[in-house]
C-alpha cells in the first residue's frame, strides 16, 4: 500500500513510523509518507489558512493551498486524482471510523489522507478533491494528525507483516470471525491471583468448550452485558 498523509506537522509522523508494528509493515513493502502542506503553498510566509467568509471564530485551510500541495505531489489535477485513489479528509463531522471501514481501506492500493487544523477545510476541498471524510469519534481534536495515526494504525495492522502471528488479526474485536462483536476476555498465569481465579473452562483443555465459551463471552460483550461479577464498567445502552 502507498499512503500519503498531508499535514502541517510532518515531523509528528517520525515517531509513528518508528514504532515496531508500523516498521514491520513498511519493511514488508508498504510506503507511508508525511507531506508538508506548507511546502508548495502559493501564499507568502508559508501561509495555509485564512479567516472564514461570513465571520466567526477560527481559521480555515485554503482550497488553493491544498490544490497546490496535491498537484505538486502527484503531478496531476487533484480533481482527477480522486478517480484513481481514495482521498480522505479527516474531520470531526465525517463518517465514523470503525473496523469495517479500516478493512475497506486496507484493501486499497493507495490512500491520501488530509489532516485539517483550525476550524477545518474550505468546503470546496471536500467537494472537489476528496472521496471520503472520516471522523474517529464524536469529539473535537485540535487537528487531524492524531486521527490520521489512529486510522493508519488500524489499517496497517490488517496488512501482511504487521503482526507476529498471522492469525492475531482474524479473530480480534469487531472482526467477522466474532460476528462484529468485541473480543472475548483473555487470561494468563497465574491461574489464581489474590483469590481471583481464571475461568475453569480455559484450564480444561477442552477446545470445543473453550470455543463455545469465547463465542458466548464475545456475544455478551457485544450486547453490552456487564461482566459476571457486576462491578465492571457500566453496560452500554
Ligand atoms: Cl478526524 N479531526 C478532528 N480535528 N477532530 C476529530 C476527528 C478528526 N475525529 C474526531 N475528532
Amino acid at each position: 500500500m502507498d499512503l500519503d498523509v498531508f499535514t502541517l506537522f510532518p515531523e509528528w509522523f517520525d515517531w509513528f513510523v518508528a514504532q515496531r508494528h508500523v516498521r514491520n509493515v513498511l519493511d514488508a513493502g508498504t510506503r507511508l509518507r508525511a507531506v508538508d502542506l506548507r511546502e508548495h503553498t502559493p501564499l507568502r510566509g508559508g501561509r495555509v489558512d485564512d479567516t472564514p467568509f461570513g465571520g466567526g471564530a477560527g481559521m480555515v485551510i485554503r482550497v488553493d493551498v491544498v490544490d497546490s500541495a496535491l498537484q505538486a505531489h502527484y503531478g496531476t489535477d487533484p480533481v482527477t486524482l480522486r478517480s484513481s485513489r481514495r482521498v480522505i479528509a479527516l474531520s470531526p463531522s465525517g463518517r465514523l471510523f470503525d473496523d469495517a471501514l479500516a478493512a475497506e481501506l486496507a484493501d486499497e492500493p493507495a490512500l491520501t489522507i488530509l489532516c485539517g487544523r483550525y476550524e477545518g477545510f474550505d468546503e470546496r476541498i471536500i467537494e472537489h478533491f476528496v472521496t471520503d471524510t472520516v471522523s474517529i469519534g464524536r469529539y473535537v481534536l485540535s487537528g487531524g494528525e492524531l486521527a490520521a495515526m489512529v486510522l493508519c494504525d488500524a489499517v496497517l495492522r490488517k496488512l501482511p507483516g504487521a503482526l507476529g502471528h498471522s492469525e492475531s488479526a482474524v479473530e480480534e474485536s469487531f472482526s467477522d470471525a466474532l460476528d462484529g462483536n468485541p473480543e472475548y476476555p483473555h487470561y494468563t498465569r497465574p491461574a489464581s491471583y489474590r483469590g481471583w481465579p481464571v475461568p475453569e473452562v480455559l484450564l480444561s483443555g477442552d477446545h470445543g468448550r473453550i470455543r463455545r465459551w469465547r463465542t458466548e463471552r464475545s456475544a455478551a460483550r457485544g450486547a453490552g452485558a456487564r461482566p459476571a461479577d457486576g462491578v465492571g464498567p457500566p453496560s452500554a445502552p
